[in-house]
């Protein structure tokens, strides 16, 4: 399936349903009072988060979503019929923004969670309501509201509580696949990854806790070089980053260097990332040959009180370790949050 994560959609509300304009009119009641009724009211446009989606890309076919009116009001007080609610479904973490005036407007963060977009017309009043002791003919009624209409942009930030993040080929996907049930493609070459996956860890006896897999950064990733820096927002509201370098003698450039790069490219997309807490995880430790740039980045990351870990996805070496101090991390972090 595609992924879209950004789309831009334009809504607009059912239309009040018109009051009626109408007399009694019954045998032996001769010029019977008003009994026009009210019209409907139009439907609203609603958006609600759905666990079963992953994707905008329905909204990338279908741009223009309109809600029923509402029915005129008819003759004997009778009430239009309200128009049906449109209920639009997005992925659980789909932001919604107004496209003119930019205000972020809802953040459907969790399953279920809804709002009313676009409000519909309120129905007119029907001639009924009109009649006064000096006005017994009342010979008009309101019409019905226009429904709201909006432009949005609607942008998935998907919900994980682990960011991967690193250079292209470092082993980001390797590791999600060994910690989790996702089955990313990974391969000996750059970019294998394009678009972000989710994995679910779950470890023995702890909760557990949802992983995002990001497509690589490189140098200039801001300027669009590469895939970009697009799918970082996918990692912006993760509690913790796990910062993978490659500590290979296969490995190329000095890894304290990638690292400092990748870290640039994190502060060109929003500084805030740079608060988030990093954890700098050595990969393919099985082939560290002379431990050289395992030993140059463990020593840059001791020097400044940056958590290191090595591992290897092949061996499984490590592993368990990140994973229990990932579980560690992140119960702290909902400690704080209550
Ligand atoms: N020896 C060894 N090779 C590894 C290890 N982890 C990953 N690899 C290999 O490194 C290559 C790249 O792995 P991926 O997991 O696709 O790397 P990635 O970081 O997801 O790459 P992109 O998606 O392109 O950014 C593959 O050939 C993997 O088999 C490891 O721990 N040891
Ligand atoms: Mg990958």
């Amino acid at each position: 399936m595609k992924f879209v994560d950004y789309a831009t959609i334009y809504v607009k509300a059912g239309h009040g349903g018109k009051g009626a304009i109408h007399f009694r009119r019954e045998k032996y009641v001769p010029r019977g009072g008003p009994d026009g009724g009210d019209g409907g009211r139009g439907g609203h446009v609603i958006i609600r988060a759905s666990g079963n989606l992953n994707t905008l890309l329905d909204f990338r076919y279908k741009r223009e979503y309109m809600a029923q009116s509402g029915a005129h009001g008819q003759k004997q007080r009778m009430h239009g019929k309200d128009g049906e609610d449109l209920l639009l479904p997005v992925p659980v973490g789909t932001q919604i923004i107004d496209e003119t005036t930019k205000e972020a407007l809802f953040d459907l963060d969790h399953e279920g969670a809804e709002a009313v977009i676009a409000k519909g017309g309120r129905g007119g009043q029907g001639n009924q309501h009109f009649a006064t002791a000096t006005r017994q003919v009342p010979r008009f009624a309101q019409p019905g509201e226009e429904g709201e209409e909006r432009h949005l942009v609607l942008e998935l930030k998907l919900l994980a509580d682990v960011g991967l993040l690193g250079l292209p080929n470092i082993g980001k996907s390797t590791l999600i696949s060994v910690i989790s049930s996702a089955r990313p493609k990974i391969a000996d070459y750059q970019f294998t990854t394009l678009v972000p996956n989710l994995g679910v860890v779950k470890p023995d006896n702890r909760r557990s806790f949802v992983v995002a897999d990001i497509p690589g950064l490189i140098e200039g990733a801001h300027k669009g070089v590469g895939l970009g820096f697009q799918f970082l927002r996918h990692v912006e509201r993760t509690s913790l980053l796990l910062h993978l370098v490659d500590i290979s003698e296969m490995g190329e450039g000095d890894p304290v260097d990638n690292m400092m790069k990748i870290n640039r490219e994190l502060e060109l997309f929003n500084p805030d990332m740079l608060l988030k807490p990093q954890i700098v995880v050595g990969t393919k430790y099985d082939i560290a040959g002379n431990m050289q740039r395992h030993d140059r980045l463990k020593g840059h990351c001791d020097d400044n009180n940056i958590k290191f870990i090595a591992i290897s996805s092949v061996t499984g070496m490590g592993i368990k370790k990140l994973v229990s101090y990932l579980s560690d991390r992140l119960d702290e972090a909902r400690a704080a949050k209550t």
